[in-house]
């Protein structure tokens, strides 16, 4: 693990990684409810945390060091990173006037070939069609990338804490999959570059309302990387095609995956219930590192989930992970109460850090 694991860290400290580039994904449609909304994955969601992590003093703030897409290609297929790569050019080229939303699929019985045409393209690697491709998006996702990869060296450093403040945000992006708001799978892609330097083991605990099926997708088949997931039943929630409790990894990864899907109307003490179950396999797997998914759509007034999280809660839930004792990356996903999301994901970190001082 290298020397400096060793290195001495102010008391209490949990650094936070951060880029104003997110602002460059900046779309201005969702396909909501058969209408064209402003999207709810809006530069102002990261706006409204970094202020938070600012006023709570949780610790340096630091610009994320620039990676090259090693990582990215470590995760997703060349040919994925390529389409998200020149996807918006594409679109533009084709004549097309409004942004880039996928509107026809490789259905049932189709062939999954890659098409040649945008549209064909679109279908093949979108797994939902209300994430619109805009300018910036790609250079937005890169930079999201870099914060979250800056994260994970933070803690090969001896970091026991720290906040990577992705965004665009990335678990529902799979090998070759965008959508869900998502284009690169932030957290995997800093868990696999924890593998690839020296961590054994690897756990990844995704506390998002929604389910992570891109990050359940690439590492289902693998012992290495135990992947937990509490989220919205997907009866009733999106991605609705994956999350189910019978989801328990395949080939020599079974065992390996865990979810706990919820219903519509989830107290605290009922998710806390399937946090500490979660917590309880993790520190049995005992990996070297821990990446928290961290959503704060579970909370009570998020416009587009069905969990009953308050703002309190949030403490509790980073004291429990935080008494695992694990150095542990903070990946940030969802949340859309742009009003508390704030407060909500900075007292996941407060609690955290009260439970595990440096
Ligand atoms: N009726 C993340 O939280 N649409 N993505 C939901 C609800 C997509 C959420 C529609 C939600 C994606 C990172
Ligand atoms: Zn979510």
């Amino acid at each position: 693990m290298g020397q400096e694991r060793n290195t001495l860290k102010p008391e209490g400290h949990l650094k936070t990684i951060y880029s104003d580039q997110h602002r460059l994904r900046d779309a201005k449609t969702e396909l909501y409810g058969g209408e064209l909304v402003a999207p709810f994955e809006r530069p102002s969601r990261a706006d409204t945390i970094i202020n938070a992590v600012r006023k709570a003093d949780l610790g340096a703030i630091d610009q994320p060091e620039k990676f090259s897409l090693e990582p990215v290609l470590a995760v997703h297929s060349a040919d994925f990173v390529a389409f998200l790569e020149t996807a918006w050019t594409q679109w533009q080229q084709s004549g097309y006037q409004g942004e880039a939303i996928p509107t026809v699929w490789p259905a049932r019985r189709m062939q999954s070939r890659v098409p040649r045409f945008i549209e064909g393209k679109l279908g093949y690697y979108a797994l939902a069609a209300e994430t619109s491709i805009c300018e910036g998006t790609w250079a937005a996702a890169l930079t999201s990338k870099d914060v979250a990869v800056t994260g994970a060296q933070g803690l090969l450093e001896g970091e026991q804490g720290v906040f990577s403040l992705c965004r665009p945000p990335g678990h529902h992006a799979a090998r070759d999959l965008y959508g869900g708001y998502c284009f690169l799978n932030n957290a995997a892609i800093a868990t696999q570059y924890l593998r690839d330097a020296d961590a054994e083991r690897v756990a990844v605990l995704d506390i998002d309302f929604h389910h992570g099926n891109g990050t359940q997708d690439i590492f289902y088949e693998r012992a290495d990387v135990l992947f937990c997931s509490l989220h919205g039943d997907p009866d009733d929630a999106f991605p609705h095609f994956l999350g189910y409790a019978d989801e328990t990894g395949a080939g020599s990864g079974v065992g390996y995956n865990r979810n706990y899907p919820m219903p519509p109307g989830t107290p605290f003490a009922q998710w806390r219930d399937a946090l500490v179950d979660a917590l309880r396999h993790i520190k049995q797997f005992a990996p070297q590192f821990l990446i928290v998914s961290l959503g704060v759509d579970t909370f009570e007034n998020d416009p587009i989930s069905f969990f009953k999280l308050t703002t309190p809660d949030y403490l509790t839930a980073g004291e429990l992970i935080g008494n695992l004792g694990i150095p542990t990356l903070f990946v940030m996903e969802g949340g859309y109460d742009i009003e508390e999301v704030g407060t909500n994901t900075v007292n996941v970190l407060t609690g955290f850090k009260a439970a595990c001082p440096n």
